[in-house]
């Protein structure tokens, strides 16, 4: 059974991960417009991975005796100035995030809620994957610069990077998903 200090506190991740879809959601429907298609499509399953996000804590939460409350919906930012602002803003957000997780795994070994630690190690390396993945093209649209034909081929490479960002990773820490 969850205490209700874990139990609000993972509410507060659900909400969390709820509005890290919106937000992404919303920074693909931007590229959309942009005409980078690929971005977008990354951007998409990006939404689509952080609601799977959350419904694995909501889930989970009733799972345990508690209640996985459903967030109002926050409006996320609508316009962005670059694809290299959309990305930093994704780091950033991913650092914040990351910075969350860590905050509920002490929370589990202060109230010595160790099914809940254990559930939340899926997040910790999930999160070192994103944090991974964002840095890396933020790296990569810094080498690019202005240069317009540079994010032409960025745009295209983007679904591979992923990818394979993914499976080096996963190759890293010998599990897949
Ligand atoms: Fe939910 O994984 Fe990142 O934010």
């Amino acid at each position: 059974m969850l205490s209700s200090k874990a139990s609000s506190s993972l509410n507060k991740q659900i909400e969390l991960e709820a509005y890290s879809s919106q937000y992404y959601l919303s920074m693909a429907s931007w590229a959309e417009t942009q005409g980078l298609n690929e971005v977008s499509t990354f951007l998409y399953e990006q939404a689509d991975e952080e609601r799977m996000h959350m419904l694995k804590l909501i889930k989970f939460v009733n799972e345990r005796g508690g209640h996985g409350i459903v967030p109002a919906l926050k409006q996320p930012p609508v316009t962005f100035k670059s694809v290299k602002s959309v990305f930093e803003e994704v780091l950033n957000h991913e650092i914040k995030v990351t910075e969350e997780i860590n905050g509920l795994v002490e929370i589990t070994l202060k109230e010595k809620d160790y099914t809940t630690h254990n559930f939340l190690q899926w997040y910790v390396s999930e999160q070192i994957e994103e944090e991974a993945l964002a840095r890396q093209i933020v790296d990569k649209l810094k080498l690019i610069g202005s240069d317009k034909s540079g994010l032409y081929f960025f745009d295209r490479d983007l679904e591979s990077m992923a990818a394979k960002t993914k499976s080096d990773i996963d190759k890293v820490n010998g599990s897949g998903r």
